[in-house]
């Protein structure tokens, strides 16, 4: 029997409210926007593949509009009426007429296992080798921009058992504004969660060499990306003068980034995400250089909605050792979700579904009330 050929790419921006602003450094978040691919597949099958990122260009080389135009314009003519069941051979095709472009490529990535799995049976977990968790912990991060409100969400999550890691946002201020709010968070905690901070590359090494000594002192366990994404031997001198360790992030924009950070030893951590690498099967090449080198696991998010963040569920629920857990809390910073049933958050887990594909099903009305137009 011929196998299952692609037969079109239909692709949407999809743009939902925010529970409430979300602060960065680089940018404060008043709603998120999704890219939403459906890959319609001649055996009827639909993948489901999703690709998002922060504040449109602010955070990464792609926006939503261009994920949309260069899935539209140049991918999908690369894929239409290829056989629908080889990932392989399809992202091995995009590689020779695509450069860049990780975060359009994880949409159809995460889109052919999610068909290929609903066709075979397999949730993707299993199609990527098997899940070694059912669920992965899940850190909640704090950045209304108000010590006071970050405390009493903190608590929140702590009492509803949804989170007990928590990352903070830090970089728009002065390091000793940033320091005095970290302190007065991880005060209020105390033993009872953990507390991390993102800098979002806000730092110069000059400013940072105090300031992580001094977030140290305020009991933070990590530091992620207070450098540029390009200063890698900043990172590592840093790291070395570090009383805790650095986890790198935005400096990680492909696998080969992974393989050349690895390599010169620029952080113990690496911030591992769908969209940086190319999709959940490419972030496990990722995962692999760093689990060679001795590089501690973070299963990292670009705040996707549910079908990016399940993808990404399914992928880090496949990894030996996740000791620095993840942030797959996306779809909780938004009002509505477009699946008939959300992601599921319980005991300070996201819960990895078992059904085959990713486990998602479309609320095709309420995607079709966000959906731009
Ligand atoms: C980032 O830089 O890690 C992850 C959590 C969050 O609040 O922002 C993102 C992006
Ligand atoms: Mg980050």
């Amino acid at each position: 029997m011929a196998s299952p050929t692609l037969e079109r790419l239909e692709t949407l921006i999809v743009d939902l409210p925010t529970i409430r602003p979300h602060k960065l450094a680089m940018h404060t978040m008043h709603g998120q926007t999704l890219v939403i691919l459906k890959l319609h597949c001649s055996d009827g099958i639909v993948g489901l593949g999703e690709a998002t990122t922060i504040g449109g260009l602010s955070y990464a080389g792609e926006s939503p509009e261009s994920i949309k135009t260069n899935l539209d314009t140049w991918i999908a003519p690369v894929l239409i009426g290829q056989d629908a069941t080889n990932l392989n051979a399809l992202m091995q095709r995009i590689d020779r007429s695509v450069r860049g472009n990780t975060f359009a490529r994880s949409a159809v990535e995460t889109a052919l296992l999610d068909a290929q799995g609903k066709r075979l049976g397999l949730p993707v977990a299993e199609l990527l080798g098997g899940r070694v968790r059912d669920g992965v912990e899940c850190a909640w991060t704090l950045a209304s921009g108000d010590t006071g409100k970050d405390i009493d969400e903190a608590e929140l999550m702590l009492d509803l058992r949804r989170h007990r890691h928590f990352k903070l946002k830090i970089g728009s201020r002065s390091p000793a504004q940033d320091v005095a709010h970290v302190a007065a968070i991880k005060r209020a905690l105390g033993e009872r969660a953990s507390v991390r901070v993102d800098v979002n590359q806000a730092w110069s090494e000059a400013v940072a060499i105090k300031a992580v000594r001094d977030l140290a002192a305020a009991g933070v366990e990590l530091v992620e990306q207070p450098l540029p994404r390009h200063d890698r031997l900043g990172m590592a001198r840093l790291n070395a003068h570090s009383p805790i360790p650095l986890m790198a992030d935005e400096a990680i924009e492909s696998v080969a980034d992974a393989f050349a950070l690895a390599q010169a030893g620029v952080a113990p951590i690496f911030a591992l995400k769908i969209a940086k690498t190319g999709g959940p099967k490419a972030v496990l090449r990722a995962a692999a250089i760093a689990e060679a080198a001795g590089i501690g696991l973070y299963g990292g998010t670009m705040l996707e909605g549910s079908i990016g963040t399940l993808a990404s569920a399914h992928a880090f629920a496949t990894l030996d050792r996740l000791e620095w857990h993840t942030e797959l809390f996306g779809p909780l910073l938004l009002t509505e979700d477009i699946l008939i049933d959300p992601p599921q958050y319980r005991d300070f887990q996201l819960l990895v579904p078992t059904t085959p594909g990713l486990g998602v099903q479309l609320d095709e009305e309420r995607l079709a009330r966000f959906a731009r137009r």
